[in-house]
């Protein structure tokens, strides 16, 4: 069967450009978009859509959020990058809210969410060495079959799928493995004195929204406790109001010892993340041991702050967790045989498709996207549905027909 999509020549040029220019390092499906407003997006004809993958969860806010946009374009005019060889007049008054936003006592300001792993791994050893006392060079983070954190050495030096790791060796020593949500493994790994920390995603996202176990993250918390490991919560995709919690870790009332943040921390606007962490473990690291030269910009910590605030503001966090629950009522309710499993917290989900045909969930997202509804395939057989927290429940029950119609569009199509 052939999916067939038109795309006229003004789509054609831009995908054209892309392919003749560009690293081959993606395969987006083929929709070139222009502008985005809350929940929806427009092509470059002017078809709209609704944005069911929110730039991998970064756009929690809604596309171009005004008061986000409004905080950017302020800042933007009177003050953007000192470097942190000065001190500027927006990165204390950030540092300050962020840690009592979440309950830390301090924050170490990143770009990306790569950034803030690698920082959050680097302040792991280095609390290993000088606090627990592992000896030089020895200290090994523990990490879970299928976590994803990025894309740099280290982050691909810990994963488990070749098509992240194959062919870019050799790998960043002192990381081991365990199954996800196997807490008797976990213990076993932890009996290694060497070990510094423990990172790990509440909920796997590009392992296809994988959930663990109830009293999976608190018994994390109690190990990490019990061996005097560091709990590394990678909450980039699951925080910030994503899964119905402002915190992932928060359905399970744990605290992790670093927590990472990214993405949704500047609404989809450019390239913020932090860890967070007390004063014990932040303090190892000393001036000159760090840093970046844009983490801390002023223009990130304002942008940084609204974001945050509208989420409050918004209650964004409360209608991801309403929504999340109706969406997932009525995705039940579609009678298809394509539908392996429905699941997900808040508004990451994901559906898992079962066909004889592997590229079934590739073609039933062109159709979804011809339909108007954009949404990406993970690992072949998997849907992820994420949408902007500010979506509405007429907007998900609209979502949900035309998700609906096209997996009735693929059968009729077998
Ligand atoms: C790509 C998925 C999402 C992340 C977690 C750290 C990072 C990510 C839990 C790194 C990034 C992305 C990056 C994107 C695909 C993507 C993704 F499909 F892999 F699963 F979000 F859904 N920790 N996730 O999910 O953050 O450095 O990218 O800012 O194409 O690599 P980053």
């Amino acid at each position: 069967m052939s999916i067939t999509y038109t795309t006229s020549e003004k789509t054609n040029h831009y995908l054209e450009l892309e392919e003749l220019y560009g690293a081959h390092n993606y395969h987006p499906l083929p929709v070139v978009l222009e502008k985005g407003k809350g929940i929806n997006l427009w092509d470059v004809e002017g078809k709209k859509y609704m944005d069911f993958l929110s730039g991998y969860s970064a756009v929690n806010q809604g596309h171009c959020h005004p008061r986000i946009i409004k905080a950017l374009q302020d800042q933007a005019s009177v003050l953007t990058l000192t470097s942190r060889a000065f001190h500027n007049n927006l990165l204390g008054e950030y540092e300050k809210y962020i840690t009592s936003y979440f309950g830390f006592d301090r924050v170490l300001p990143m770009n990306t969410g790569v950034e803030g792993g690698e920082t959050a791994i680097k302040l792991a050893r280095r609390w290993g060495y000088v606090k627990k006392g592992i000896p030089a060079n020895q200290a090994r983070i523990i990490f879970v079959d299928g976590n994803f954190w990025g894309r740099t050495l280290a982050a691909i030096s810990s994963s488990t799928d070749p098509s992240s790791f194959e062919n870019f060796g050799p790998f960043m020593p002192g990381f081991d493995l365990v199954p996800y949500n196997d807490l008797i493994a976990l213990e076993e790994a932890l009996k290694n004195p060497c070990v510094a920390g423990f990172m790990f995603e509440p909920i796997q996202g590009e392992a296809g929204v994988v959930i663990p176990d109830e009293g999976y993250l608190s018994g994390i918390r109690s190990l990490c406790t019990k061996y005097n490991v560091l709990m590394i919560a990678d909450e980039i995709q699951t925080g910030l109001g994503r899964t119905g919690k402002m915190l992932a870790c928060d359905h399970e009332n744990v605290k992790p010892d670093i927590l990472i943040l990214g993405k949704a921390l500047s609404g989809g606007t450019m390239p913020v993340s932090a860890i967070l962490s007390s004063h014990e473990i932040m303090l190892t690291i000393k001036p000159g041991e760090h840093g970046s030269t844009y983490g801390g910009n002023p223009l990130a910590c304002k942008v940084a702050m609204e974001s945050l605030q509208v989420l409050l503001d918004e209650k964004l966090t409360e209608n991801a967790e309403a929504l999340g629950e109706i969406f997932r009522i009525a995705l039940n309710k579609i009678k298809s045989p394509l539908i392996a499993e429905i699941r997900g917290k808040g508004l990451l989900n994901a559906m898992v498709i079962q066909a004889e045909d592997k590229d079934a969930a590739w073609k039933i997202c062109l159709i979804m996207m011809e339909h108007g509804l954009l949404a990406k395939p993970t690992h072949g057989d998997k849907i992820r549905f994420a949408p902007p927290l500010v979506i509405s429940e007429q907007e998900i029950m609209d979502a949900v027909e035309t998700i609906q119609k096209s997996l009735e569009l693929y059968e009729q199509h077998q």
